[in-house]
């Protein structure tokens, strides 16, 4: 992509409503623009960020044996009737009718629909298990929207459901969710902690957040340090396997949300050194509640014994307009983001530092053709901009490579290759320098 083309609309000045970093460098870096309170359009460069994050997200999902469909945004008010969820959820909805004065609603979440579409389809146990997906934009009327994409009201959401014969498969389904989390969010770059967690409106009686820590996190988070270096699966788990001891070890430690904390048990299982007292960012959230919908909706299969029961379900959610946030409140510095390689709007950053000279527009030209023939995705400065003015809006969208080609490096035989991660600088022949971003872009690919 040549930048004289995109759409980049930089900001100089840090925008006075937005509060922490993600915001200010969302709006700076022209990913983002408000359109009403707690509604964003997603600009070319932040748009393609999201895209990422959807696709990791997505592959774990499908690894792990859920499969993708995808639901309306608009539902109708009888289906959250039949659940008891139409007058509960209370103004976090948003109401609509339409011209024959039907109630509608924008869907905040989809366990109503998802239990509709599958006692329509399934009704004995030898269908199950089942996992069901869709990635949707969602809407919830929140009292304080803030914080940019964190706290959104329209925002885009990943959510699985799972429907089992019995409590065991339940559970199978739970860990399998869980697993898929863990590892969903390593491959952004992100460790993530599960915590016991609160319910709320989805409801039932077991939940874990997926907690990334940050300073600017919403939610007061207390764990046990040594949770930070258990090991995640690889791409080579087993989904098939039962998947227990891996829940088992990192629910042997303690990890709480602050409606869950007991300081008692904290203080009695994790040593003083172990202790982490500190805020984090809620990514993903997970829920077992059985029958909650099934039994009042009449989602029924028959047992192995003949009888008709309630099927058992799940939800499991993941924030990915949440996480295009979250990754830079992890990754940035003053000058801008710092974006890992599987999540980068673009990996390389090719900067001309001298538009319009034969040769470096020609050296330019030969290593933009090289990197894109080898899957590499380039953004490619092309405009007339001073040296300083495209390092500084290079460093500020963050690619993970710089590679700088000017008049003075090409008559040494030499161009620049910057890493943003460290600041790291390597001077190097155009075709060595080609052949080690691609190297280490596919390197950092590898799943
Ligand atoms: N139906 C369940 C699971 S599918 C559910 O809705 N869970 S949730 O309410 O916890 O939301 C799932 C995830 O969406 C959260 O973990 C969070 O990462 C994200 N999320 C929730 N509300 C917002 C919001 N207002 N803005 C951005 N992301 C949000």
């Amino acid at each position: 992509m040549r930048l004289s083309r995109y759409y980049l609309p930089v900001l100089k000045e840090t925008p006075a409503e937005a509060q922490i970093a993600s915001h200010q460098l969302m709006l700076r870096a022209g990913m983002i623009r408000q359109e009403s309170a707690g509604i964003y359009a997603w600009l070319p460069l932040g748009f393609r960020v999201l895209k990422k994050i959807e696709q990791i997200v997505r592959e774990e999902q499908d690894r792990a044996g859920a499969v993708e469909m995808l639901m309306p945004t608009i539902q109708s008010a009888e289906l959250w009737r039949e659940s008891g969820r139409y007058e509960a959820y209370g103004k976090e909805m948003l109401r609509i009718k339409d011209r024959a004065d039907r109630e509608m609603l924008f869907g905040p979440t989809n366990e109503e629909m998802i239990t509709e579409i599958f006692r329509a389809g399934v009704r004995s146990y030898k269908d199950l298990p089942k996992m069901l997906y869709h990635i949707q934009w969602k809407f919830r009327d929140e009292v304080r929207p803030r914080f940019g994409v964190m706290r959104g009201r329209e925002f885009l959401m990943k959510d699985t459901y799972s429907f089992d014969a019995d409590r065991d498969g339940a559970r199978r389904s739970y860990n399998k969710m869980f697993v898929a989390y863990l590892r969903t969010f390593r491959r952004m770059g992100l460790t993530s902690i599960p915590m016991r967690a609160d319910t709320g409106p989805i409801g039932g009686d077991l939940s874990h957040e997926f907690i990334v820590l940050a300073e600017t996190g919403e939610s007061a988070v207390f764990c046990d340090r040594r949770l930070l270096d258990l090991p995640v699966p690889g791409a080579d788990a087993d989904f098939d396997a039962d998947l227990q001891p891996v829940i088992d070890r990192f629910t042997s430690y303690y990890a709480a949300t602050e409606e869950k904390h007991d300081a008692a048990e904290f203080e009695a299982k994790v040593s003083p050194g172990e202790r982490i007292a500190a805020r984090g960012i809620e990514v993903g959230h997970i829920f077992y509640f059985g029958e909650k919908y099934s039994a009042p909706m009449r989602a029924m299969i028959t047992g192995p014994d003949g009888k008709d029961r309630p099927v058992e379900m799940g939800s499991y959610g993941v924030g990915v307009s949440r996480l295009a946030g979250a990754l830079i409140e992890a990754y940035h510095d003053d000058a801008g983001c710092k974006w890992p390689v599987p999540v980068a709007p673009f990996h390389v950053g090719l900067v001309n530092l001298k538009q319009g000279d034969a040769a470096t527009d020609e050296a330019c030209a030969k290593a933009y053709a090289a990197l894109v023939a080898g899957g590499i995705e380039v953004l490619y400065d092309d405009t007339p901009a001073r040296p300083g003015e495209k390092f500084a809006r290079m460093d500020l969208i963050g690619l993970p490579f710089q590679l700088i080609v000017g008049p003075r490096g090409l008559e040494a035989g030499k161009v620049e290759v910057k890493r943003r991660a460290d600041g790291r600088r390597d001077e190097l022949a155009p075709d060595a320098a080609v052949d080690m971003v691609k190297r280490d872009v596919m390197n950092a690919l590898k799943v």
